[in-house]
C-alpha cells in the first residue's frame, strides 16, 4: 500500500460562528466561509480525509512538505512519516504549522483505519467505548441573554445540566470584551455557577490568558473555595515558572499547557517539573494524534490525568484510545448555538451526547459522516 495522489478542495458553507481579534468564538451573523478538506489516496483507491482552514492547507504546505513526505511512502508506517513532516518545522521558516501537521497526519490516520477497516480509537488502544462530555462554555460577550453576565452563566449552566452534562467549564470574559479582563467579575460568575448548580457538580474555568501572577492566584484562590475541578490557562503559558509558582501555591489543580509550542517536549518539562496538576493535549495543538498519544503516555507513567483540548474526530479518538482522560470537551457552547446541528458538510456531528456521553464512532478511521455531495457542489477549487 502506498500513498498515490493527496489532494485540497476548498469549498463555501454557511455558519453562525465569528471569531474575535482575540481568536476566540462567539455566535454572529450568518455568512459564508470557505473549508478546505484533505483527500490522501492510497494505490488502492482508498481515501483519508480531514478539515482544516485553507490557510493551513494553502498549495505552497500541499507541494513542499505534505507531498514531498508523504506520496510514495505506506501510510501504515505513520510513526516514520510524523517524524519525517514534523522534522521539517525547524527549515520551514514558520510555514509548516502544528496545525498543518496535524491535518495531514489525521488524514492519513484516517486512510490507514479504513484500510485496516476499524476504529482509529480502537486501532490505538481502544481502552473505552463512551467518555462523559464537560459543556465548555464560548467566552463572555455583551450579547443581551447570551453570556453578557454572572446570571446568564448561572442561567446557562441550568440549561447545560438539563442537557445532560455532568461538567461545565467556563470561558469568562476576555478583550474585546470592553470591560475585561476582570478578576472580580470572573469570580462572581464562577460564583453564580456553583450557586445555580450546587456544591458537589464538577466545575472548571478557563480564565483569560494573560492574567499577572497576583492576578492568577486572587482568582484561583477564590474558584479553589468555590469547589473548582480544575484552574485552566489564567496566564501566558509562555512562562512555566509562573505556572510552577501558582501550582505551588494553590491547592486547585493546575491543568495545562494548552497552546504553548513544542509539542511533547514542552509538556514533558510541565509533567516532570509539577508545573501542572493535569497535563493536557489536543490534536491542533501538538500537531495531531500521535504526538497527543505519546503525551498522554508520559502523563500517565507520573500518574497524572491528560485532559484533551476541544472536540472533533481526532481528540475523541486519542479519548477513546487512552486511560487516563476523565473528559471529552463539548463546545463550544453558548445559548444563541445549537451545537447538534451539524455543519452542512456532515451529515451527523462526530459527538452526540446522551445522557451526558458521547459514544466512539463505529466507522473505520476518524469516523466522520462525510457529505460529499455537499463539498463537490459547493466547490471553490481543488489543487
Ligand atoms: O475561545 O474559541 C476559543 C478557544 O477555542 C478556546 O475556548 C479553547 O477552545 C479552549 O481554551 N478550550 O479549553
Ligand atoms: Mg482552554
Amino acid at each position: 500500500m502506498k500513498v498515490d495522489n493527496i489532494s485540497v478542495t476548498v469549498f463555501s458553507y454557511k455558519t453562525s460562528l465569528v471569531n474575535d481579534t482575540d481568536g476566540h468564538t462567539h455566535p454572529g451573523p450568518e455568512h459564508d466561509t470557505d473549508m478546505a478538506m484533505l483527500s490522501i489516496e492510497s494505490d488502492d483507491g482508498l481515501k483519508g480525509f480531514c478539515f482544516g482552514s485553507p490557510q493551513a492547507l494553502r498549495p505552497y504546505l500541499l507541494e513542499n512538505y505534505i507531498k514531498k513526505v508523504f506520496v510514495g511512502e505506506d501510510p501504515l508506517r505513520f510513526e516514520k512519516l510524523w517524524q519525517s513532516l514534523a522534522r521539517w518545522q525547524r527549515g520551514s521558516g514558520g510555514q509548516l504549522s502544528d496545525k498543518t501537521i496535524a491535518i495531514a497526519e489525521m488524514a492519513l490516520l484516517d486512510l490507514v483505519g479504513k484500510k485496516l477497516n476499524i476504529p482509529l480509537w480502537k486501532l490505538l488502544g481502544g481502552f473505552r467505548d463512551e467518555v462523559p462530555a464537560y459543556g465548555s462554555t464560548m467566552c463572555g460577550d455583551e450579547l443581551k441573554g447570551g453570556l453578557s453576565s454572572p446570571d446568564d452563566y448561572g442561567d446557562f449552566a441550568l440549561k447545560l445540566i438539563k442537557q445532560g452534562y455532568k461538567a461545565i467549564k467556563l470561558h469568562t470574559w476576555m478583550p474585546p470584551v470592553s470591560w475585561a479582563p476582570n478578576v472580580k467579575m470572573d469570580i462572581k460568575a464562577c460564583a453564580a455557577v456553583r450557586e445555580a448548580v450546587g456544591e458537589d457538580f464538577p466545575l472548571m474555568l478557563d480564565a483569560n490568558h494573560w492574567y499577572s501572577r497576583t492576578e492568577a492566584f486572587e482568582l484561583g484562590k477564590a474558584i479553589q473555595e468555590l469547589g473548582y475541578y480544575w484552574y485552566e490557562e489564567p496566564m501566558d503559558e509562555h512562562s512555566s515558572s509562573s505556572y510552577k509558582w501558582l501550582a505551588d501555591n494553590l491547592d486547585i489543580p493546575i491543568l495545562g499547557p494548552e497552546y504553548a509550542e513544542g509539542k511533547f517536549h514542552t509538556r514533558a518539562e510541565w509533567i516532570s517539573n509539577g508545573i501542572c496538576d493535569i497535563a493536557r493535549t489536543g490534536t491542533m495543538d501538538v500537531g495531531g494524534i500521535i504526538p497527543s498519544i505519546k503525551i498522554t503516555h508520559l502523563a500517565e507513567a507520573f500518574n497524572m490525568d491528560c485532559e484533551i483540548h476541544g472536540g472533533g474526530a481526532g481528540n475523541l479518538a486519542v479519548l477513546g484510545a487512552i486511560s487516563n482522560a476523565r473528559w471529552y470537551e463539548r463546545g463550544l457552547l453558548h445559548p444563541f448555538i445549537d451545537y447538534n446541528v451539524p455543519p452542512a458538510y456532515l451529515h451527523k456531528i462526530i459527538d452526540p451526547m446522551n445522557n451526558g456521553m458521547i459514544r466512539m464512532p463505529d466507522l473505520p478511521g476518524l469516523g466522520e459522516d462525510i457529505n460529499f455531495d455537499y463539498i463537490k457542489i459547493n466547490a471553490i477549487k481543488k489543487y
